[in-house]
Order: C-alpha cells, then structure tokens, then sequence
C-alpha cells in the first residue's frame, strides 16, 4: 500500500455551481452545467475537485444555510445528476467532496421548524434556544454579519442563537443526537460515492455552557464579539475524533470509486474505496499551533485545514482597499513552515469564494495591463503549486480571474456585503468611503459566472451576479488554446508536479531568503532538485547569483536579470 495518503499528493479544485456553468439557461450554475466541464478539468490535471454547497437551501447565504441535507437544490438539479456527476469524476479518475455546513442549518431547517413548534420537545435541544427578555439577548456575542448574534422568536418565546446570518441557527453539537444526525448524513453521502467533505467553520461547533459573554476588549480588536469562547471550544477535538469515527469511517461500500491514474496518463481500474473520507476544515482564526493539534499527522481529527492568515497583510482586513505587500507572502510561508514539523501537512491556498482575487490585491490595479496580469497569475500558479503542502485551486484561477468593476450595491447579491453596506450606511459613514469598503471586501468579487468565453460565462441568460471584466484574452475559449496562457502554466505545471515527487513530497529548503523581492527555494527527494524562483516585483531586478547547473524547464530563459514578476522553474542537475 502507498504510504502517502493521496489528498497530500493531489491538487484540489473548487467549484461554486451557482457560478460555474449553467446547462439550462436560467442564469444559475448547475450539477449538469459541470458535468459538461468535467473534461476542462480532468485536462487541466485536477485531482478532486471540491464543490462549495448543492444541498436544498433558501439561499440566504448562498446554500451555507441548508435546509435538506439530503436533497439537491432544485435549481441546481436532481440526486441523480449528481450520482451522474460523481461518476463522471470517478471515471476520469478525479475524486470529488462537498460541502458540510453543520455549524448551523437553516432556520427553514425541519429540525428548527419542529424546534420553535416545541421548543421543550426533543428538537428544542438540537440548537440554542434560550428563554429571556425579548429586549436583552442572552449574552453579547454578535453576528460575522453585522448585528447581535441572537434572534428573537416570539412564536417560540426563545432567543436562537446565529453566528452568521439571522437564518443560519447554530446547532447545539453538546446533544448527540445533533451528532449522531451528522454521522448519519456523512455516511449516507460516502455510501452515493463522494469522498469525503469539506467542513464550513468546523472550529466553531463547540460552545462553552453558560455561554459567557465575550470580551468586549477582544471584540473591539477583532470586530466581532464572543469568537474567544467558541473558536477552539471545549470539546471540539473530541466532537472531531467522534465525527470521524461515526461518520467518515466507512461502514459499507460506496456506490463508486475514482479510477486509477497511471504514469502514462491513461486510467486504470477503479481504486479500492478510501477507508475513511477526507476532512477538509474550514477552521477561521486558528493558527498555527492550535492547527497542527487539529490536523497534525496521527490525531485522528481532521486531515487538512486552511490557514487564513495568508489573505491579508498584517495591519489590514479584507474591507481595506490596499495593496498586498509581496514581502509577507514570503514571510508567512517561512513562518508557517518553520513552525511545521515533517509530520505536519497543509492546505495552500490563495482564492476561495469568501475573498477577492489574491491577484488584484497583489498587482492592486496593475493588472489592467495584460501583461501584468499573465505574469503575476503565472507567479501566484509557481507559489501555489510548488509549495509544500495540498493546493486548493478555486475556480478561474487559471483563468487568471480578478476583481469585478462593481459600481453599486444593488449590482452584488452576498448578504454580507448588503448587510455591511446597510450597517456603515446607518452608522453615517460617507458614500464614497462606503462603496471604498464595500469594493475592496465584497465575497462577490470571486462569485461571478466562470468565463468560458469573452462574452462572459452563461452565454444570453442573465446570471444572477454578473461578472464585469471585459478584459479580451482571459476567457476559457481563449486561454485553453494559447501555450502561453496563465491557463496553460497551471496545466504544464500541474503535469510537472505529476511526474516529480520532489514538487509535492520533497523537502523544501529557501534559497538566499534574505534577498528582498527575491521568493526562491529549492524541492528535493531522491536525489532530483528543483529550484522555484519568482521576483515579487513589478520591477526588473538583478537575479542573485547561484551555484550549481541550473536548467530552467518552465518559463525560461533564465538571465542575469529577473523579468518583473518572473517565475522559473528549473532543474538542479
Ligand atoms: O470571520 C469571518 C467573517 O468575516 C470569516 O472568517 C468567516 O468565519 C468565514 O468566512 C466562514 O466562512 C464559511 O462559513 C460561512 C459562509 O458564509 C462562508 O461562505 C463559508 O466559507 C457561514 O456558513
């Protein structure tokens, strides 16, 4: 048996449906319209791809809030386009995940509904309801979007608590009938033929009792009130090791398994079934150390997790309109590593559907100029695929995919930027101060219809958030076809990592790491080395020298000077 489990080897790709293609017109992605993309994704060389929420949900956040978490949403299709869906991952030998988000579930939820009937009853348990004045809520926590974290029912004479928006209801994982519920759906899904899941703010499930109020010092730094008290609960880590006893561990066969890749390229056989799913978590505000105790090799928690510092530059939040320091993509890479033992694996990451593009925050503007644009997407591809760790691709990144011309509220759909905007409005901030915010933070930026073709992803329809880069040149139709493409590095680079264990599995050793501007290091295992080499700069600079043969094998020549925003791989003979 392989002694590397295969999510360390793999590159993962996310998709959000509502945005990635869509079959029939309604200007809403579906299960069908990425059944008819599959093949884009297996040539770009994915390994499993993660698709974010599918399951029944009014959609307040985007299916974060599901109301059936054993349906499809019906706009996106049916139970059976997505067996169709996961064997045709399967068959072109990709895995594929969903998404768990069992944080919390919608309030039009059966669980809740039955819960605010009875609030005494059996449901009544399954989240936080709390009798009390319908003035003063239970404590002082407040909301990721905007306001208190409570809502009153007065049909139920209860508070319920919310982290995220007011119909997205906590569950109370203390009641294990909430986890049993859980396991169940995880095996019910594992047995249809996913592999495993991603889990939406897992950190989160375990509340203190009594739910003290939060730090209003804390709060006042962080901008939200309470994240102290459930960030790394009290009994998060034995909820996980629960979950993945219960639930991720395989009981009985699933109703497919990916197929083989051989070294050639072609497909074999379909794989034995994984003996327990992947845990992919989503774990906000945890760093380093508390996430080695969630992840670390042999502690039978949780498999990878993302680490969010890298998204922003120390002293800003996402809502700031800034200019990334390139410098601190390079520190927080040999921070993150030196804290890291062997053992210890990652999720590297750059885009998700939560943020704006890494490549806009980065170029801040530049990249108006295509040029500067291919380059810094090549750069950013080098990073992410080449450094130690599981990178999670999300959609358009190969497409070299950036921020929207949004020029109003009412051209974005995210509830949370609808709600901030309302709040900043109300608090009296300024109109341009406002949309400043709005436009450097807003999730939108990342949610807008992939671009199979320079008119725009969902050809006549109208989609539901509508992109707004008319830039020519970095569409699918025209990036696939075209060598130099940022399209094109992904796949050669992919392809790369593929045949050379060095790039995924290699031990990793900076190179002249004191050079500012200058990202370098070297991938080694077995003998065969590699050298990633990138100028974190808009400008030319002199390229340090090195010892040793050096053959570049990507994005040569290698000259004594460094293009602006170069990035060379090559080979140490
Ligand atoms: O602190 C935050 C809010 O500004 C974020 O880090 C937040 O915790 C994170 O974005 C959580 O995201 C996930 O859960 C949300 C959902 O809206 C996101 O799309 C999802 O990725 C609630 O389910």
């Amino acid at each position: 048996p392989d002694p590397v489990p295969w999510w360390q080897e793999a590159v993962f790709y996310q998709i959000y449906p509502r945005s990635f293609a869509d079959s029939d017109g309604d200007g809403i992605g579906d299960l069908r319209g990425i059944i008819s993309r599959l093949d884009h994704l297996a040539d770009l060389g994915v390994d499993c791809v993660w698709l974010s929420p599918i399951f029944d949900s009014p959609n307040q956040d985007m299916g974060y809030d599901v109301r059936d978490y054993r349906a499809v949403m019906e706009e996106m299709g049916t139970l059976e386009d997505l067996d169709e869906l996961i064997r045709g991952c399967h068959e072109r030998g990709m895995r594929i995940i969903l998404d768990l988000v069992v944080n919390h579930t919608s309030d039009q939820h059966a669980w809740f509904q039955e819960a605010l009937l009875d609030p005494d009853g059996p449901y009544g348990d399954y989240y936080f309801l709390e009798r009390g004045d319908p003035k003063t809520p239970p404590n002082n926590w407040t909301s990721f979007f905007s306001g208190p974290a409570w809502r009153w029912f007065p049909e139920a004479g209860r508070w319920a608590l919310h982290l995220f928006a007011d119909g997205q209801m906590d569950l109370r994982w203390d009641n294990p009938d909430v986890r049993r519920e859980v396991a169940d759906i995880v095996g019910w899904w594992l047995e249809r033929g996913i592999d495993g899941f991603r889990l939406d703010v897992i950190n989160y499930i375990s509340k203190p009792e009594g739910l003290p109020d939060g730090n209003a010092f804390v709060g006042a730094l962080m901008g939200f009130v309470g994240v102290e008290h459930y960030f790394y609960g009290p009994r998060l880590g034995e909820f996980l090791r629960g979950l993945r006893r219960d639930g991720f561990t395989r009981d009985r066969p699933p109703a497919s398994t990916p197929r083989r890749r051989l070294d050639d390229g072609s497909l074999g056989d379909p794989l034995p079934p994984d003996p327990v799913g992947v845990m992919v978590g989503e774990t906000p505000g945890v760093g380093v150390q508390l996430g080695r105790l969630l992840s670390g090799g042999g502690r039978d928690q949780l498999d990878l997790i993302f680490n969010f510092d890298v998204l922003d530059t120390p002293g800003h939040t996402r809502w700031d309109d800034y200019v990334y320091d390139p410098e601190y993509l390079k520190r927080f890479y040999r921070t993150y590593l030196s804290e890291l033992s062997p053992n210890d694996w990652i999720a590297v990451f750059l885009d998700n559907h939560d943020n704006p593009r890494m490549l806009s925050k980065l170029a801040g503007g530049a990249e108006r100029d295509p040029a500067v644009r291919t380059a810094v997407g090549k750069l950013l591809a080098t990073v992410q695929l080449t450094m130690r760790g599981t990178p999670f691709l999300y959609q358009g990144q190969e497409l070299a995919a950036v921020n929207q011309g949004f020029e109003h509220i009412d051209q974005l759909r995210d509830v949370e930027s609808v709600n901030r905007h309302a709040e900043l409005l109300a608090e009296g901030v300024g109109p341009r101060a406002l949309w400043r915010q709005i436009l450097a933070g807003s999730r939108d930026h990342a949610r807008v219809p992939m671009r199979w073709t320079r008119e725009g992803g969902f050809g006549d329809a109208v989609a539901w958030l509508e992109g707004r880069d008319e830039a020519p040149g970095f569409s699918a139709a025209e990036q696939v076809p075209d060598p130099a493409s940022v399209y094109a590095w992904h796949r050669d680079l992919i392809a790369l990592r593929r045949h050379h264990r060095a790039l995924t599995l290699g031990d990793l050793t900076w190179v002249r790491p004191e050079v500012k501007g200058y990202l370098a290091y070297e991938r080694s295992l077995d003998g065969e080395r590699f050298l990633i080499e990138t100028n974190l700069s808009p400008k030319q600079r002199r390229r340090p020298k090195l010892t040793g043969r050096i053959v570049p094998v990507l994005g040569g020549p290698r000259e004594s000077t460094m293009r602006p925003w170069e990035a060379i791989v090559s080979r140490i003979d």
